[in-house]
């Protein structure tokens, strides 16, 4: 059996014209009651949640697949230019809700489903999460899928189908312990495995340059360990217009000549076993969110998802273009996500010299004018680097082509800056050391026509640091897009209450059209509106407090300010500097000082990369501080900490519309733009936060009077750094001292001598580059601030109302308008009715 086997003849009729589905309860009940019981083979006495929720998936997949056909239909027809978003992580979360949303079914499934004595919200629990990403990056990914779809823009998304997605997180005795995720265990119902669009990956072997007898150079790639990579469709559905999009995840397996070698040999089971080896390389999504894990595993996955996406773009340009690519790269642009799928650029010079038989000048030209990156960092330890030797090993004639990439790219620097040794040294893609290294970054900025940063002052940071040498010679490649979440999953789903609300207000439509928020402005000063949103507000907050209950075993009173933070645990996200306020709001209770006291809920919650010591004592540190407080009879329901462990996309769901302040409290200059921000202010909460990423933004949309802001700006903490004085700033603030006189006691782990310390040594080093104490201050004087606002209720109401009325411009929507009008250049396709 074969699978990727082409039919001899063709079928007298269009198998795939079907009469179109009803959305009426009457037709989806009938569709459900037959998936469950002659597709899934269920009956009276088998009532599990999972095949309920799978019958409904089935009966939604159904509706979805007659767009999905008519979608792909309009694209070719239309013969359009189109768009590959290319990334390592896509954090989907979970799809069922989103369908029923996007088909704009809310109401007639909820209808069928009563009528069947059933649940929506119930059957949704029971879709696992789609892990497939660490945090915002690939969150960003599935967003921007959704927008594209609700723009009709033909853009693909191309990732990898993991079968460990991000790791579960379960706190023991404070600590986190990592648990694979098995996301795939009970079979994903939304998939479809296409193995007809199959695609061979080459790894290892020599590389063998010739020259023909016209002359020309023409590589060969022999004696290569061949991989299969299989794709995966997932539909992305447009909200309410008939589009369906596609994710394409790649899986990989064994090719079918794995085992012959071996075979013949007589040792079947070590053949069988090679299978395995191909398998690895989509096993499991590496779990660092800002730092390279430098693996060679890691490397193969970049290359892997590179090479079969560019190979399946190219293959179905020859199925419908033929083989001449001049007019490619008029046709398809390719957005890398990060340097992670860099290598793109490399391979698709390999594909266009050696399998295509371009010379170079062509075959860059078309590299250049289809290739566009976008940078979502500044850390140091995030940009990636390969050790030469290891290319050299596992794709070398991908390293042949970096080198001449390299080559030619310097020469065209001495062009400019004749002499100027330092700056080729600085810019080559090539890094000089004991183990010479490839920059990736480099790579995909000399291999794009287009560089982008997330927020403002990101791209800002980007070409005058960074990237400043590539800035002085190409200016043009340079531009901003700040980041976005879809209004879709993040309001309209996640908040029905306040959906209800705000739709009754402005009527219907407003998710795609997310500006019309602002119409809301006038209603904050209506009395009435405002304790409708309270209202809300407060239903919202229970349901938060419930998952609270269940996850933290904490009580958290609804009347008291819920005050959120949650995203990875990281050194520079500052949760530490949350921890201090948290104790220092402890050490006021202890020393009765209550006066005019606001209680406070803190929910922190977050994974710490496994490896990452720092990150996972912190959130030892978080549980400590939470069992001495929330165990203290003199703290009460003054004051309540909770550490909620395994935050993910169906987390947030619940968590962002039940909180009142939303902590985005990074060290101004790291935190490249954040999304968390955009989800929480989007439900209305307020930001305590500082001058840091689209925080900048949000602060300049909302107005300075809805916003809590403190800390030093990027330049003052650029300009601190040289004199930083932690013991200084200790002396100078007696709450601090008392605060981390507290944490030197051990009143946080009287049976744990020590465990604090590298904490302490971290907070009170000169050397902290996160600057934790610097704004200690003016960050407890931020959250008076915010506690004294929360007291007066109408006050508060009217600043929550003026965040949501003032959040339309971080719906990806528009994200995704600016990368079409700037980068991609894409006409919206309407698909067929
Ligand atoms: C985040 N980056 C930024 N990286 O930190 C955040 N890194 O400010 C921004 O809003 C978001 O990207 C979207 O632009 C990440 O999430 C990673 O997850 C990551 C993963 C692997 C390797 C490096």
């Amino acid at each position: 059996m074969d699978a990727r086997r082409l039919y001899k003849s063709t079928p007298a009729t269009d198998l795939t014209d079907l009469p179109p589905l009803g959305n009426d309860p009457e037709s989806l009940i009938k569709d459900f009651r037959r998936f469950y019981s002659h597709h899934l083979g269920r009956d009276k006495n088998c009532r599990t949640a999972h095949y309920l929720y799978e019958a409904l998936v089935l009966t939604l997949r159904e509706r979805l697949m007659e767009r999905w056909k008519n979608t792909r239909y309009a694209y070719q027809d239309s013969r359009c230019r189109r768009a590959y978003y290319m990334s390592l992580e896509y954090l989907m979360g979970r799809s069922l809700g989103n369908a029923v949303l996007n088909l704009g079914v809310v109401g007639e499934v909820g209808e069928a489903l009563h009528q069947l004595g059933l649940e929506l919200e119930e059957l949704a629990e029971e879709e696992a999460d789609a892990g497939l990403g660490n945090g915002g990056l690939g969150r960003l990914a599935a967003c921007f899928l959704d927008s594209c779809a609700t723009l009709q823009l033909p853009v693909l998304g191309y990732g990898i189908r993991y079968r460990y997605g991000m790791f579960r997180q379960s706190i023991r005795n404070g600590e986190q312990l990592e648990e694979p995720d098995h996301w795939l265990r009970d079979g994903n119902p939304w998939e479809i495995e296409r193995p007809e669009f199959s695609q061979r990956v080459r790894f290892g072997g020599r590389s063998e340059v010739k020259r023909t007898a016209d002359g020309r150079l023409s590589a060969r790639w022999l004696d290569t360990q061949d991989v299969l990579a299989v794709p995966y469709d997932l539909p992305i559905p447009g909200y309410r217009n008939g589009t369906v999009n596609t994710l394409r995840l790649w899986s990989a397996t064994a090719t079918d000549e794995f085992d012959l070698g071996e075979f013949n040999a007589g040792s079947y089971p070590e053949s069988v076993a090679a299978k395995n080896d191909a398998e690895k390389i989509t096993m499991v999504l590496y779990p660092n969110d800002a730092s390279e894990s430098g693996k060679e595993l890691r490397l193969r996955q970049q290359y892997f998802l590179a090479s079969a996406s560019l190979q399946d773009v190219l293959a179905q340009w020859i199925g419908t273009e033929g083989i001449d690519l001049a007019s490619f790269a008029d046709k398809n642009v390719f957005q890398l996500n990060d340097t992670h799928p860099a290598i793109c650029v490399a391979e698709l010079m390999r594909l266009l010299l050696d399998d295509h038989v371009l010379g170079w000048d062509e075959a860059w030209e078309i590299t250049c004018r289809t290739m566009a990156y976008t940078n979502h960092t500044l850390l140091p330890e995030a940009l990636e680097k390969w050790p030469v030797p290891l290319f050299e090993q596992l794709l070398p004639r991908l390293l042949e082509i970096i080198y001449e990439i390299n080559a030619r790219f310097l020469a065209e620097v001495s062009r400019r800056w004749p002499g100027d040794h330092e700056r080729l040294r600085r810019m080559s893609i090539i890094e000089e050391g004991p183990v010479p290294m490839v920059r990736m970054a480099y790579l995909a900025i000399v291999g794009s026509f287009s560089v982008n940063g997330v927020a403002a002052l990101h791209s800002k940071l980007l070409s005058e640091g960074l990237f400043r040498d590539f800035f002085e010679l190409w200016p043009h490649k340079f531009n901003n897009k700040t980041n976005g979440v879809t209004p879709r999953r993040w309001l309209a789903w996640c908040n029905p209450g306040l959906t209800e609300l705000i739709t009754e207000t402005l009527g219907e439509g407003w998710p795609a059209h997310l500006e019309r928020l602002r119409e809301l402005a006038p209603h904050a000063d209506d009395g009435d509106f405002r304790r409708r949103w309270h209202q809300v507000k407060q239903q919202n907050k229970q349901r938060l407090a419930e998952l609270v209950r269940s996850q933290c075993g904490v009580d958290f009173p609804l009347s008291a300010m819920f005050d959120v933070q949650v995203k990875r645990i990281h050194e520079y996200k500052r949760q530490l500097l949350n921890v201090l306020h948290v104790i220092h709001l402890y050490d006021r209770i202890k020393r009765g000082e209550t006066t005019d006291w606001t209680p406070r809920c803190v929910l922190i919650g977050g994974k710490a990369a496994p490896g990452y010591f720092m990150a996972k004592r912190i959130i030892k540190l978080i549980s400590n501080v939470a069992q001495v407080i929330n165990s203290d009879p003199a703290v009460g329901d003054l004051l309540k900490v909770a550490f909620l462990p395994n935050y993910r996309v169906s987390a947030m769901e619940l968590i962002c519309p039940g909180t009142d302040l939303s902590e985005q409290i990074s060290t101004a200059g790291k935190e490249a733009s954040g999304t968390g921000n955009m989800k929480f202010m989007m439900n209305g909460a307020l930001t305590i936060g500082t001058l840091d990423g689209a925080n900048i933004e949000i602060r300049e949309e909302v107005g300075d009077a809805n916003f809590f802001l403190f800390g030093l700006t990027a330049e003052e903490v650029a300009e601190q750094r040289r004199h930083y004085d932690p013991w200084g700033i200790i002396g100078a603030d007696r709450d601090l001292r008392r605060v981390v006189q507290l944490l030197q006691s051990g009143h946080f782990n009287q049976c744990e001598p020590g465990i604090f310390d590298p904490i302490l040594h971290s907070l009170t080093s000169p050397q902290d580059p996160w600057l934790v104490l610097a704004d200690f201050r003016s960050y407890v004087e931020a959250q008076r601030r915010a506690a004294t606002a929360f007291r007066d209720r109408d006050v508060w109401t009217r600043m929550s109302i003026l965040n949501t009325a003032f959040s339309g411009r971080f719906s990806t929507d528009r994200t995704m308008e600016e990368y079409n009008a700037q980068i991609w250049k894409l006409n919206p396709v309407p698909a067929a009715p």
